[in-house]
């Protein structure tokens, strides 16, 4: 998995050495989750407006689902939208409802070739009909694709997602499908949109905001957290390799006393 990553390097035999110490296959976390926060403020910054640094943003998916698939990540959820982006001006709503149909347009030769499958979570109804066709044609074509999820939380919130699941498990009860007794976290893991993903196993959070923002709430009950100051658009593939490794280190730390 690694080798990958190192040929296709353009760089010098030295910087794969320097690489080669900055990830290792040991410890590497199966799932990284992504608040993707700063892009607003990229743009600010430039005089130009927010949905440049959106723009930006997406250029930034793509080279960070790259890189996690070079080093053989096998999940990346990224917070593209939640419920409450939607009381965002109109203009800024519409201009990002364009942008998945956008990355797929440009990025699904190479997501073919890579295998990379898309995924999402979050309500796919209450999306405008383009973007929900957009991402269903993308799900559909990438199903059988055994590389890595690449999963889009989009009209996404976890209070919500944790209500939808409550209420069907009391429809099974009501059912007599389930019984009170049977109902644990094994069953609330099972009635939850990321039932068949493993739980994650690294958060990001860039633009130094320091909170969950009604993000994955009972899958991040283990996980460990990064946080950056970099904004979103600014982040590149040393950062994220640095976030790998910062969670490399403290499991090598710790993880001997992990299962015990
Ligand atoms: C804007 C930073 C890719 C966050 C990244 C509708 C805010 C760029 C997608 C995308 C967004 C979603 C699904 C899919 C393929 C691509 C995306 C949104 C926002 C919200 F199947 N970037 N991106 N979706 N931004």
């Amino acid at each position: 998995m690694l080798k990958k990553l190192f040929s296709k390097s353009k760089k010098g035999k030295h910087s794969l050495e320097v690489k080669e110490s900055l990830v290792s296959n040991e410890c590497l976390p199966s799932h990284i989750a992504i608040i993707m926060d700063g892009n607003g403020r990229w743009a600010k910054k430039r005089a130009m407006p927010r949905i440049a640094g959106h723009h930006e943003g997406m250029q930034t998916v793509r080279r960070i689902a790259r890189v996690a698939d070079d080093i053989g990540i096998k999940v990346l959820t990224l917070y593209a939208f939640s419920t409450e982006n939607w009381k965002r001006p109109k203009s800024e709503v519409d201009y990002l409802m364009s942008l998945p149909q956008m990355f797929l347009n440009s990025f699904m030769p190479e997501l073919m070739e890579r295998n990379i499958r898309i995924e999402m979570i979050g309500d796919k109804e209450g999306l405008p009909s383009n973007t929900k066709k957009a991402l269903n044609e993308a799900m559909e074509k990438t199903k059988n694709n055994t590389g890595l999820i690449l999963n889009f939380a989009m009209n996404y919130g976890s209070r919500a997602e944790i209500v939808k699941a409550m209420k069907d498990i009391m429809v099974e009860v009501d059912d007599g499908k389930l019984t009170l007794d049977q109902v644990d976290e094994k069953t609330i893991d099972q009635y939850l949109l990321t039932s068949t993903l493993p739980e994650p196993d690294l958060l990001i959070r860039t633009s130094g905001e320091v909170r969950l923002s009604n993000f994955m709430l009972w899958q991040l009950a283990y996980t460990e957290f990064w946080f950056t100051d970099i904004l979103w658009p600014d982040f590149n593939q040393d950062t994220f390799l640095e976030a790998v490794r910062a969670y490399q280190q403290r499991n090598r730390r710790y993880g001997g006393l992990k299962g015990e």
